[in-house]
């Protein structure tokens, strides 16, 4: 399979909050280098970096002054002479204010957020805008012609909407993918979100198209994060209605109950004629994720590559969340493997 991935990933160090303590965030860079790694021993895959950031196509999924805001809220957190390692919110629009924004660095990162855990620090904004890059040059190796590529993002992006970011995403790289997919001429494009967190950023930035539909399986938002989407009556809206689809479970999940919804998502994909597929693939629904609780193992990732490959489209398969470090190699290895056993035969 050919793999997209570069090293500029390792100068995020991202914090987040832990109750009131400001720790090591667990989108750490050593889930992209045990991930690296195990795909290295695979020995089955081409590896290539990224083609330049395309600024154009950003702005077309994101709203143009967010992404010049990430770009530079380090050198803007540094001039105004912050000592702090990292630039975060501590403060947000929340119910009865309003949405106007503000002029001050520190208001616009409540304005242009809606979760304190993550960090803009040095080099955040360069990982981000190679993770892009990272989507944006696979989708451009499937417009070429390749069955499946797979984009090592980090950090990963599902989370991040047209206009904040938070949930460890900054740019939304499924988004950006699914957007090149557009543009080099597929008419519609689907997105299936596999993450044990909700698509809330793709979700978002589709909400109101018809050109993309969406599906997201997920924790119940009503006891996980992202905790203000992903319901299932979120159907989309305008020209969108009906081209979103949310399935929620509840924690505790087991891999028979979780292949079943998959069957139902990947149905509801199939009902309009998509001619690509976008997957955010999250492994955090592993069953030894440290902050996930759905309860799928190993072989239960080579079971779902075989799946994915079987939908039978040109695919994007973008990495997003997965906290085990130490089996998130071998839980990835197993989604390629997976679904080049069925691609080939
Ligand atoms: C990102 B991705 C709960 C903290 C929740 C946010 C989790 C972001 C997951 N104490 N932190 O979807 O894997
Ligand atoms: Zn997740």
């Amino acid at each position: 399979m050919i793999v997209v991935r570069s090293e500029t990933h390792r100068r995020h160090h991202s914090l987040e909050l832990d109750g009131a303590t400001i720790v090591p965030s667990w989108e750490a860079p050593g889930r992209a280098e045990h991930v690296d790694r195990a795909l290295d021993e695979q020995g089955t895959h081409k590896t290539i970096g990224p083609d330049a950031f395309d600024a154009e196509l950003v702005d077309e999924v994101h709203d143009p002054e967010y992404v010049r805001f990430l770009a530079g809220a380090w050198t803007r957190w540094q001039a105004e002479g912050h000592t702090a390692a990292g630039a975060m919110a501590f403060g947000w629009p929340a119910r009865r204010f309003r949405h106007l924004r503000p002029a001050t660095l520190e208001a616009q990162l409540g304005y242009y957020s809606f979760a304190a855990d993550c960090s803009i620090s040095e080099g955040t904004w360069e990982a981000v805008r190679d993770s892009a890059a990272i989507a944006d040059t696979a989708a451009r190796q499937v417009l070429g012609g390749a069955s499946v590529v797979f984009a090592r993002c980090r950090p990963p992006g599902h989370h991040a909407m047209k206009d904040q970011f938070g949930g460890y995403c900054y740019l939304n790289n499924a988004a950006i993918a699914a957007q090149r997919l557009r543009s080099g001429g597929h008419a519609e494009v689907a997105i299936l979100d596999v993450d044990y967190h909700h698509g809330n950023g793709t979700q978002d930035i589709f909400y109101e198209r018809d050109d993309v539909r969406f599906c997201s399986i997920h924790g119940d938002p009503s006891e996980e994060f992202p905790y203000f989407l992903g319901h299932a009556d979120e159907h989309g809206a305008g020209r969108g209605t009906g081209h979103n689809r949310n399935l929620p479970l509840p924690r505790g999940t087991e891999a028979e109950t979780w292949f079943d919804t998959l069957e139902q998502a990947i149905g509801w994909l199939n009902d309009s004629s998509p001619t690509a597929l976008v997957v955010s693939l999250g492994l955090d629904t592993f069953v030894d994720d440290p902050i996930s609780h759905f309860r799928l193992q190993q072989p239960d990732f080579i079971r779902l590559g075989r799946r994915l490959a079987a939908i039978g489209l040109p695919t994007v398969l973008v990495m997003e969340g997965g906290y085990a470090t130490e089996e998130l190699g071998r839980n990835v290895g197993a989604v390629l493997s997976g679904f080049e056993t069925a691609r080939r035969s």
